[in-house]
Formats: structure tokens, C-alpha cells, sequence
């Protein structure tokens, strides 16, 4: 499957989308070599949601804020049908080779909560810094071989990765240092464990196998065409032991790469078959340096961020190609309350969809980076991440995009071999308080007021293009 259709087809879109974001219309079809994940019905899905959640990094039963109720409200006031689920090393194996099955028993039923709304989970084997031990959040005490060199305490957190005992910690867990134990096969065997839990669980599409990765003392193409790419081969080769059709998601290195510079993360064979049959899927994340640095999206900096995402999607596509893999955006993501951080949430969404690509918001924690405060209340974020969205597209996806000025949904797709079921598009109540009208190839079916979701039938033929408006 190619996300670039043939030229005809491309040019039915180009007339019809209104493509926004950094690259322009019609460079946003050029992506080659596309894939995507797909549902059980051969559907490409457009996964979209929010991270869940930091807060389980420090808390001592490793598991995030939420209720089941606060899963309901998330599908109530977002639509949002994926989530990328925080779980973190020290609980799955507190002691060395020792699993913790009550800890999984609570992931898996905060997984249900997930899967009866819907959703599809990305569980994530979170890290920060190493691990607790080395002031960060991830790895077990037995597991942090930082042979007591100090970490000091940082304002930007960051800053701790740099820190004397967290490097060491990284350098044993790498092997750039001979630790006394082998990390890595134990990380490798604790990803068998959670994927064997999981692999028939219908609302589990897969694993992120490492958050943020960091090389420690070495860096850059040295560090993921090497100590890196090694751990995703014998992971992935232990998480296929257990799980023969779960997605394996891979990150590539987190500083460079979050800014837009390249990875050189090389192809992973997935034992399950090169091309088509591989589901290896790749998972950077987005957060320029100005905003890393606390600052918003305005002046110098905005420029700044433009930049980064034109190279950050430039560098994304072609990391995806390499590998065979469609794109998820793991995490993107800021304080919302700075100025211009709601054009930039925005504009990612827009990019995201031009890429074809998934996303997960940074994150669901109430706060100012969240879309509801505190008390739960919504913030103005809410309304930006709440916008129509296709969810499952029954073909070849040729392009979608949002233009909120005209409350339009463009979808545009090929009818393909040996995929069933109708294209979903979600269509929220804030722009299409009655539904939507469908102009163009399509027409609609079914619409499902509580989930918001309109059926789109495909008609018979080549490039089916919709546009969808609100129903007067
Ligand atoms: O937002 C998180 C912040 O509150 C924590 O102090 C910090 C360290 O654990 O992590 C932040 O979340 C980061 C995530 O774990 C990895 N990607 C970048 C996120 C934002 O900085």
C-alpha cells in the first residue's frame, strides 16, 4: 500500500483537499512508501488520543490517575479511540526474573476500560532518565548499575540524563560497560511476559517496546544502528515467541530526533515476514527545542518551530520508509496556556494527517498541558483536540484533512482487494451539531449519534473523495 496514489488520483485530491500545516498542499501526498495499520476488516485506521499517563511514573503501584469514569469522560468529550498506556519496568519485574502478575492483572483491567469504548492500546515500557534510583522513572533499583555516581537534582528535568550515575546507568544497561548482569535479555524477557499476557487481548494493538531511548555514552548513529537497534531485534524476537500479530512499535533516539534532526535507526525484520506482513511500526516524538525549553509558539521561537516540523516530517517519513512502518506520533505535546500553543497543537494535527500518521497527545494528566484542569474542567485545548477525524478508512487512504474555516472533512481513498466494512469518520458535535451532509464519490450510511461516528460507503470504482459538512 502507498500513500502516494497514482497521478490521477492525486490530483482529485490535490482539487479537493485543503491540506494546512508546514508542507504545503499537494507536497502532503508526496510521502512514499506508505503503510498503515489496519483493523480486522483491512480498514487503515487513524489512531488519535492522548497518553495515559505520567502521573504512573512516580506513584509506587506503577499505574495511572484514572477511573474508569474518567475514560468515559475522555470518550465522551474527545472521541479519541486510542491511547498510548504508560507501564513501567519496576513493577513488571520487581525483582530479577520475577514478574509481578497482580501489576499486570490492574494494567489489563484499565485496558478493558479502554477496549469497551473502543479504543486500541499502545502499551508503553515507560523510562525517564533511567530509572528511580538515578532520579528518574522506569527501571528497577536491581537493574541501575550506576556504581554510585551522583545525580543531581535538575530545574529541566532533562538535564538528568546528562548527570555522572545516569549515563553509568545507561552504559550498563547498554553493555558499552560489563554490568553484572545482562539488562538487556532481562528487558527482552520482560516484554515476553507482558506480551504474552496480552496477546489476545482484543483491545491491545501493541507495544512501544522503549520510551525516549538515550544512548548514554554513545550517541547518535552509534548508538541506534548499534546498542539500540541490537535491544529491538532481541526484543522483537522474544515479544513474537509469545505474540505472533501484535503491531511492535519502535522510538528512535529521543534527543536529535524530537527536534527534526535524522535518525539512523535501521530496518528491524519483524520474524513475522518482511513487506505486508511486517508489523513494525515507528514512533517518534515531536517536541521542538523552544518548547522544550518552556517556550511557546510565537516571534522568533515560532519560526524556529516551523522549521523543526517541516525537517522533523521530512526526517519522520523517511525513517518510516526505511523501516516498512507506518507512523504514530507517540507524543507531542506543551503547556497550553503559552502563547500560540493552540495554533501549534493544531498545526501538528494538520501535519499528522498530512503524513497519514496516528497521534497521542502528551497527555491526559489534568493540568495546564492537558485538556481539563484540575477539577476535570475542560481547558481550551479540549476544543482543538476534539475535531473531526476519519477513524477507519475502507481502502487505500489517498488523503484527509480538516479545514475548520469551511467545517469541512475531506477523505479521499481507493476501494481495495479484500478490505470490508464502510469508511468512519467522527464528527463531533461541536461542528456537526445534526450530522454531516456528504458531497462527492461517497455516500453515507449509518450514523451513530452516541459515538458520533458517520458510515461512508465507497461506491464502486477508483478514488472515492468525500467531502463532509454539517447538516443545516
Ligand atoms: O511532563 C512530564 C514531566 O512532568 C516530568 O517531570 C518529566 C520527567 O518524568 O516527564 C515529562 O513527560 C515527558 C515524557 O515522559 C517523555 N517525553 C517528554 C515529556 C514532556 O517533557
Amino acid at each position: 500500500i502507498r500513500w502516494t496514489a497514482a497521478g490521477a488520483a492525486l490530483a482529485v485530491a490535490a482539487a479537493l483537499l485543503v491540506v494546512v500545516g508546514p508542507a504545503e498542499a499537494g507536497s502532503a501526498h508526496t510521502a512514499t512508501g506508505h503503510r498503515w495499520i489496519t483493523d480486522d476488516q483491512g480498514r487503515a485506521l487513524v489512531l488519535t488520543g492522548l497518553n495515559t499517563a505520567s502521573s504512573a511514573k512516580s506513584r509506587p503501584d506503577g499505574l495511572p490517575w484514572i477511573k474508569e469514569a474518567d475514560v468515559q469522560r475522555e470518550s465522551d468529550a474527545l472521541g479519541s479511540d486510542f491511547v498510548r498506556f504508560l507501564i513501567q519496568w519496576r513493577n513488571v519485574e520487581p525483582k530479577p526474573g520475577q514478574y509481578d502478575d497482580g501489576y499486570l492483572a490492574q494494567v489489563a483491567e484499565r485496558v478493558r476500560w479502554y477496549g469497551a469504548r473502543g479504543y486500541r492500546v499502545m502499551l508503553d515500557l515507560h523510562q525517564d532518565v533511567y530509572g528511580p534510583k538515578v532520579k528518574g522513572n522506569g527501571a528497577p533499583e536491581w537493574a541501575t548499575e550506576n556504581e554510585g555516581l551522583p545525580v543531581a537534582e535538575q530545574g529541566q528535568w532533562e538535564l538528568k540524563y546528562i548527570e555522572p550515575g545516569t549515563v553509568r546507568a545507561f552504559d550498563n544497561f547498554w553493555g558499552t560497560r560489563t554490568a553484572s548482569r545482562d539488562l538487556r535479555a532481562h528487558y527482552a524477557a520482560a516484554w515476553a511476559h507482558v506480551a504474552a499476557r496480552f496477546a489476545d487481548d482484543p483491545a491491545v494493538l501493541g507495544y512501544d517496546l522503549m520510551n525516549e531511548p538515550f544512548g548514554g555514552s554513545v550517541q547518535g548513529p552509534a548508538f541506534e544502528a548499534g546498542p539500540l537497534a541490537a535491544l529491538y531485534r532481541q526484543a522483537i524476537a522474544a515479544v513474537r515467541e509469545v505474540d505472533h500479530d501484535s503491531w511492535i512499535f519502535v522510538e528512535p533516539e529521543a534527543v536529535s530526533t524530537n527536534w527534526g534532526l535524522p535518525s539512523a535507526l535501521p530496518y528491524l525484520k519483524d520474524p513475522r515476514g518482511d513487506g505486508q506482513d511486517a508489523r513494525i511500526a515507528y514512533a517518534p516524538h515531536l517536541y521542538p527545542l523552544p518548547m522544550d525549553l518552556g517556550g511557546g509558539y510565537t516571534g522568533d521561537a515560532e519560526k524556529w518551530v516551523d522549521r523543526t516540523l517541516t525537517s522533523w516530517r521530512e526526517q519522520a517519513e523517511k525513517t518510516a520508509e526505511r523501516l516498512g512502518a507506518p507512523v504514530l506520533i507517540g507524543e507531542y505535546g506543551l503547556d497550553t496556556t503559552l502563547p500560540g500553543a493552540l495554533r501549534y497543537v493544531a498545526k501538528v494535527r494538520a501535519m499528522a494527517d498530512g503524513m497519514g500518521a496516528g497521534t497521542a497527545y502528551w497527555s491526559n494528566d489534568p493540568g495546564s498541558w492537558a485538556p481539563w484542569d484540575q477539577n476535570l474542567k475542560p481547558t481550551a485545548l479540549l476544543p482543538v483536540l476534539d475535531r473531526p477525524e476519519p477513524r477507519a478508512i475502507a481502502g487505500d487512504p489517498v488523503a484527509y484533512a480538516w479545514d475548520e474555516p469551511s467545517r469541512t472533512l475531506s477523505v479521499s481513498w481507493r476501494p481495495a482487494e479484500g478490505v470490508r466494512g464502510d469508511t468512519e469518520v467522527y464528527l463531533p458535535a461541536r461542528f456537526y451539531p445534526r450530522g454531516g451532509v456528504v458531497a462527492g464519490d461517497g455516500s453515507a450510511g449509518a450514523w451513530d449519534a452516541n459515538s458520533r461516528t458517520l458510515h461512508l460507503t465507497s461506491g464502486s470504482g477508483g478514488t472515492v473523495s468525500v467531502r463532509i459538512t454539517p447538516r443545516a
